[in-house]
């Protein structure tokens, strides 16, 4: 299996109530480590820039809304099959739909404001990390 990395985004309503410190625990503990990592907030244009493949849904308005309501930690993951890996320890988007013990079931309140987001492929991987990130900043 190869070393993968992958896009996360720790969103406002975590950022807002104080549990990013338990969410990175949990991908720790999951296998993944955090090679790059910073706390900004998202300006409207670069969380559309960032969802733009979803601005026909009719969900884009209130998520740029949300998404640059408040500070982020947007990180780089490492580990074997990190993009999975980290979609499996996230939970299913609706953290009514997310499995037991993922950090949607256990902390996400809706399916608009979910507390993570994570790459979906190498290919989005590449391209998310490269939106925040510039090579120097990764340290494997
Ligand atoms: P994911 O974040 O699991 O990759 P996605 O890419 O389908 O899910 O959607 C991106 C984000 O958009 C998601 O984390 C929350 C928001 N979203 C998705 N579906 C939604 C819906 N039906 N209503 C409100 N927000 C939604
Ligand atoms: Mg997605």
């Amino acid at each position: 299996m190869a070393l993968e990395r992958t896009l996360s985004i720790i969103k406002p309503d975590a950022t807002r109530r104080s549990i990013t410190g338990k969410i990175i625990a949990r991908l720790e503990e999951g296998g993944l480590r955090v090679v790059a990592q910073k706390r900004i907030r998202l300006t409207r244009e670069q969380a559309e820039g960032f969802y733009a493949v979803h601005r026909e849904r009719p969900f884009f308005g209130e998520l740029v809304e949300f998404m640059s309501s408040g500070p982020v930690v947007v990180q780089v993951l490492e580990g074997e099959n990190a993009i999975a890996r980290n979609r499996e320890i996230m939970g299913a988007t609706n953290p009514k739909e997310a499995a037991p013990g993922t950090i949607r079931a256990d902390f996400a309140e809706s399916i608009g404001e979910n507390c993570v987001h994570g790459s979906d492929g190498p290919e989005t991987a590449k391209e998310e990390i490269a939106y925040f990130f510039s090579a120097c900043e990764i340290v494997g």
